[in-house]
């Protein structure tokens, strides 16, 4: 039987029966709740800082991709989530969302410059930190390969009906590609638990959005496998959280998955040996003076009674953090040359 095709002028949208998540509110943070998530974010912060002073004094080597400016995302984000219950995995940017998880800054500085103490032995570096004992899974250097995998992720949390959820991080650039919606079809027709959260950071390497992307609105990207999105201001950790909320409680109640799309931006390039001249300092300068998510924080705990005396104490408190950590890393032995042959996937599968 032939059919007929609808006139664009009738042409109805395309969910339209499609039960929609709630407007998410911003996060009504208590004064000792902000303060944390203000230490978290420092944290991220000034542990980036000091892995790009180690990076130039040739403590690490390889890859490394800062997080700072995206601070607000990753504690935001994953502060809603329960450790060990639900999982995460990202791309190669993934030091922050290992912070923001509460593994210790030693372990993972120690990964950075390749030390036995490492969360990966070493072996992994800055692109390929695991911890499944915190339902971290990495950590990975394909680009968009980390949403399926978290689409298998969620599968395996729904197969074996433990309710957890699945955070799957990724980039503006990784939303161009295939595997991405091969994974949205099977996440939304299996109802699968897992957020899809797009960090829109405006570029993929030297590429911004506007000349890379034929729908600039990510949280628009799941439409035709009729999986939600909210846009979230991303350099907002309240905002951030209240959002998380909302997809939390949306997965968790088996309505499947769910897109956040958040609107932050990178302050150094794209990896350490990117000099970033895609893009002036003007549009830099005007984010981390109208926008950094450490700062707005910050003006929001004065407003709230928190004294400058005690925000002096905690950034003190966090580079005392940091310095421990780059010296444990500094000092710690590399591993054993035998370390060569061990994780290695010999067998046949
Ligand atoms: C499959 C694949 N293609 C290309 C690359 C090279 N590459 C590494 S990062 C990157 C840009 C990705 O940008 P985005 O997803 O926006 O993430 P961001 O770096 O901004 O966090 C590209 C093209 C890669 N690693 N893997
Ligand atoms: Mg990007």
């Amino acid at each position: 039987m032939a059919r007929t095709p609808k006139k664009a002028a009738e042409a109805v949208p395309l969910t339209p029966n499609r039960e929609r998540p709630p407007e998410p509110q911003r996060y009504q943070a208590s004064k000792e709740e902000l303060l944390g998530f203000y230490r978290q974010m420092l944290l991220i912060r000034r542990f980036e800082e000091r892995a790009g002073q180690l990076y130039g004094l040739g403590f690490i080597g390889g890859f490394c991709h800062l997080y700072i400016g995206q601070e607000a995302v990753a504690v935001g984000l994953q502060s809603a989530m329960e450790v060990g219950k639900d999982s995460v995995i990202t791309g190669y940017r993934d030091h922050g969302h290992m912070l923001a998880y509460g593994i210790d800054p030693k372990v993972i500085m120690a990964e950075l410059t390749g030390r036995a103490a490492g969360i990966s032995k070493g072996k992994g570096g800055s692109m390929h930190m695991f911890s499944v004992e915190h339902g971290f899974y990495g950590g990975h250097g394909i680009v968009g390969a980390q949403v399926s995998l978290g689409t298998g992720l969620a599968f395996k949390h729904q197969y074996s009906a433990d309710g957890g959820v699945c955070l799957s991080y990724f980039g503006d650039g990784a939303a161009n590609q295939g595997q991405v919606y091969e994974s949205f079809n099977m996440a939304e027709l299996w109802k699968l638990p897992v957020i899809y959260a797009i960090e829109n950071n405006h570029y993929a390497m030297g590429t911004s959005v506007e000349r890379s992307a034929s729908e600039p609105e990510f949280y628009r990207r799941g439409e035709s496998f009729r999986i939600p999105g909210i846009q979230v201001d991303g350099m907002d950790v309240l905002a951030v959280r209240g959002a998380a909320q909302v997809a939390l409680d949306w997965t968790r109640a088996g309505k499947g998955p769910i897109i956040l799309e958040l609107k932050t931006y990178r302050y150094r390039g794209h990896s350490m040996s990117d000099p970033a001249k895609y893009r002036t300092r003007e549009e830099v300068q005007s984010y981390r003076e109208n926008q950094d998510p450490i700062q707005r924080a910050e003006k929001e705990l004065v407003a709230m009674g928190v004294a400058e005396e005690e925000l002096k104490a905690i950034d003190k408190e966090i580079k005392d953090i940091v310095v421990e950590a780059a010296k444990f890393a500094e000092e710690a032995p590399e591993p054993e040359a035998a370390e060569l042959y061990t994780d290695v996937l010999v067998e046949n599968y």
